[in-house]
């Protein structure tokens, strides 16, 4: 027998599993990882519950619409408008050249955006065209129901502010209460959903997200507020959340009608005990006149704020007596937010709270890539990192669409280390599978950070944000 063959077998099957060591190894360390951090998202998860002797009560307004869900891109083919290479933002649409405009502009970059059509045959258009479409689907939307559902699978008793239709009331839980009457035909809105590189003639979007158009004639004028304050003290929340607002922006209300609204919902914040906490969703909002507003008669009243990577620099910026930033970094690093959120945090408690205001204690904020909490030390919120747990566990549950998450269609998008600010020489924090969830003081607060695994397999974004941050609530209260 050659000797060299028998020299050669072990040395091949040496080689065979070095070569199968070699190029197998970075995918499975991979994975092992990502299933490492969601064992230790959902440990962290876990270590908090529900007050279990008497379930969490949230009050939680306004409005309520019909979502109609499909393809961005295919919608607009459908509906004949072309592309356009000229991205304008518009602040509300009437013709098929400012939709195409407006949708070139936040497309690319993959920015969530929502704007009101004041063309009623263009909207009905839209609609129309998309029941077309082979997929589309139909779900309960608004901020306010998409929260007050969430919450309620949570195990909370829910009083909802909102005029929904007998079909949107069907597909509530048997928690929800609904202050509000009914009505006959809802408010729909259509979502206009795309997947990270979808192609629109040249235009390639950076990321997942949707583009929302709505028509709505409901919910501008927050029309259940009357009977939300009325079933309000019976109900006896301990939380009160305020969101849908964004209906308000850009709709072409009558000299005063906004701001007559606007007092009536102060006026009730106003009369809330101190002792129930506050909390308001921030959203997409791109008129002037309508964030001033909410500066004066809502944010005041809030002990808490809810809001993206986008709707974050655009508050700061308004604060700082400057402009609306209508599109900021749609991938902000951690250092960037925190920062933000600490000129946030500083800036709206300068002024000592009076007459029934209150001073901000807590700040959400969420991305694709973390989701970012600062909690004051010694406030109302309990339990902060498990709350950033739950919260970053819902973006993935949420854009996947299912409960059980499957690490094979996540992906981590976080650094290996973050800086905890931009400043020169702060700390760096490495970041650790089997502890994702990161807490330290600073001044006097916790910021709880945690990475989000991100859904590869996208089926949806919309609704993303308030199934987040009712997530992130819950366990708080
Ligand atoms: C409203 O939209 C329809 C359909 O696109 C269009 O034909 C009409 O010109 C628009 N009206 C205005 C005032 O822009
Ligand atoms: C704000 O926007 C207006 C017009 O929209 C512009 O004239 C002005 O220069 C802007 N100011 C700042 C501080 O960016
Ligand atoms: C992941 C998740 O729970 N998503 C939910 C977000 O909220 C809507 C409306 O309540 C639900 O339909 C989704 O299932």
């Amino acid at each position: 027998m050659d000797t060299s063959k028998l020299l050669c077998l072990p040395l091949l099957s040496v080689l065979a599993l070095l070569a199968a060591y070699w190029f197998r190894r970075p995918e499975d360390s991979l994975q092992s990882r990502l299933d490492t951090v969601l064992f230790s998202l959902l440990q962290a998860e876990r270590k908090a519950e529900l007050n279990s002797h008497r379930p969490p009560r949230i009050a939680i307004g306004f409005g309520g619409c019909l979502d109609i869900i499909v393809d961005g891109v295919a919608l607009l083919n459908e509906a004949g408008i072309e592309p356009s290479y000229s991205p304008i933002h518009h602040n509300f649409i009437e013709t098929e050249s400012q939709l195409a405009e407006s949708f070139a502009y936040f497309f690319p970059p993959g920015a969530a955006s929502e704007r009101y059509i004041s063309n009623e045959t263009l909207f009905r258009k839209l609609v129309e065209t998309s029941k077309g479409l082979s997929e589309l689907r139909w779900a309960l939307g608004g901020n306010a129901p998409v929260m007050a559902n969430r919450l309620a699978t949570e195990g909370c008793d829910v009083l909802l502010g909102g005029r929904l239709s007998p079909e949107e009331i069907g597909v509530l839980s048997e928690q929800i209460t609904v202050a509000g009457d009914p009505i006959d035909d809802s408010d729909i809105h259509l979502i206009m959903e795309y997947p990270t590189g979808a192609k629109w003639g040249n235009h390639i979007s950076q990321r997942a997200n949707r583009y929302i158009v709505h028509s709505d004639s409901h919910n501008p004028m927050i029309d259940s507020l009357e009977d939300f304050k009325l079933h309000l003290e019976s109900f006896n929340p301990d939380l009160l959340v305020i969101g849908g607002l964004q209906m308000m922006d850009s709709f072409p209300f009558k000299p005063g009608q906004r701001e007559a609204r606007l007092k009536v919902l102060q006026e009730l914040l106003l009369s809330i005990d101190q002792n129930i906490g506050s909390h308001f969703e921030m959203a997409s909002f791109v008129e002037h006149s309508l964030m001033k507003d909410l500066l004066q008669y809502v944010i005041p009243y809030s002990d808490s704020l809810g809001m993206n990577e986008q709707e974050l620099p655009n508050l700061l910026s308004l604060i700082k007596g400057g402009n609306i930033t209508v599109l900021s970094d749609p991938y902000p690093r951690v250092a960037s937010i925190l920062d933000q959120m600490r000129e946030l945090y500083h800036l709206l408690r300068l002024k000592e709270p009076i007459e029934g205001q209150r001073h901000l204690s807590r700040l959400h904020v969420h991305t694709l890539a973390f989701q970012a909490m600062m909690v004051t030390k010694g406030s109302m919120w309990k339990n902060t990192m498990s709350a950033t747990a739950k919260a970053s566990l819902t973006a993935n549950r949420h854009v996947c669409g299912s409960a059980q998450i499957d690490t094979r269609k996540a992906k981590l998008i976080m650094d290996d280390s973050f800086s905890v600010s931009r400043e020169l020489g702060s700390q760096r924090i490495p970041f650790k599978e089997n502890h994702p969830v990161s807490c330290w003081e600073e001044d006097n607060y916790e910021i709880c950070l945690a990475p989000v695994l991100v859904c590869t397999e996208v089926f949806q974004t919309a609704g993303g944000g308030d199934n987040i941050s009712a997530a992130g609530l819950v366990l708080q209260i």
